[in-house]
């Protein structure tokens, strides 16, 4: 694992104490909300260095964690190549500082906000969360970040916001895999607005205590815990309030096999395998696979009345 050390830590990332004071201002006057202390308050940056966070006392997940080493190893980002080893290794050349995500569509506060911007007012807190890729393997995993709800009560959405957007960075130079037409870049992903105002869905701006490693969607990236994998987007550059269902990338490449929702179901096999089971990284023998992905009960009245088989 990195550790950056004081000295390699460059002066863009030290903010400017007026310039803070204005964003705060900035913020205030955007959100009319009141400012938090600023212990426990997001910092901007990236990867591998420590975040102050509170840890979560209800969204902790009682099961061994998977090791940092196989979370920041073993990963799917095909920005960076198809297999699971390249992104530890190619997505290291992304720059993630600075950032920026560009708000559209239907709020009242669209614009392009800086990461600073964007982190300034919330408290960050840990979450150990189940992960499930759709392929059939699973991690758990300690996220940093906060509620999406809490993001887009911000933008105020109008009553037109139904569906949100989000879409990730392309940068070829930076980025190998989008040199190969494996997917339509950019990447993008959707969910419905109350699927993202459910206060399990996050924005992850870290992990295990620290800063977004790279390959796991530095600096900022969704994550849908009761959703496979591929819907927890990785860093983010586009947020897009819309009124009609917006097609995500593997949608739109395989739509037979991966749809909108998308929702972990094991009684819903993909095309091509069964979705019963599934292997936690770390561990040899194969685990049931969750309603879900074990948060039903706080999930499952979204998609009352909604046929899961149609609606895959
Ligand atoms: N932009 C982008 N986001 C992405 C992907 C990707 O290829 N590109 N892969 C998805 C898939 S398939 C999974 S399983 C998770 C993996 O997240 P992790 O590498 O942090 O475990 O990220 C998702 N987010
Ligand atoms: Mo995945």
């Amino acid at each position: 694992m990195l550790i950056k050390r004081p000295q390699d830590i460059p002066s863009s990332e030290i903010t400017d104490q007026a310039v803070y004071q204005n964003r705060r201002h900035f913020m205030q006057s955007l959100a009319g909300i009141s400012l938090l202390p600023l212990l426990g308050t997001a910092q901007a940056g990236y990867g591998n260095k420590p975040l102050q966070h509170q840890k979560s006392k209800i969204y902790r997940l009682d099961e061994e964690l998977t090791t940092h080493q196989d979370i920041t190893h073993y990963n799917n980002f095909y920005e960076f190549g198809t297999d699971k080893y390249s992104p530890a290794k190619s997505a290291q050349q992304l720059t993630t500082d600075p950032w920026s995500i560009t708000v559209a569509g239907a709020v009242e506060k669209p614009g392009t906000y800086t990461l600073e911007d964007i982190l300034q007012p919330h408290v960050l807190e840990e979450r150990i969360y189940r992960l499930r890729c759709v392929e059939g393997w699973s991690m758990v995993i300690p996220w940093i970040g906060f509620p999406l709800a809490d993001l887009i009560k911000r933008f105020n959405p109008t009553s037109k916001a139904k569906f949100v957007e989000f879409t990730t960075l392309v940068r070829k130079e930076e980025m190998p895999g989008t040199r190969r037409g494996t997917l339509n870049w950019p990447y993008k992903e959707g969910l419905r607005i109350d699927e993202a105002m459910n206060p399990l869905t996050l924005m992850a701006v870290g992990l295990y205590g620290e800063t977004m490693p790279k390959q796991n969607g530095a600096p900022i990236r969704l994550v849908v815990p009761w959703k496979y994998g591929f819907k927890s987007i990785k860093s983010i550059v586009k947020i897009n309030f819309v009124e009609r269902q917006p097609v995500s990338s593997w949608e739109e490449a395989i739509p037979r096999e991966y749809g909108f929702y998308s929702n972990v179901n094991p009684k819903v096999d993909h095309p091509r395998w069964s979705q019963k089971r599934e292997r936690r990284i770390g561990e040899f023998l194969k685990r049931k696979t969750l309603m879900f992905n074990g948060y039903e009960e706080q999930v499952a009245d979204l998609y009352k009345g909604m046929d899961l088989r149609k609606y895959y």
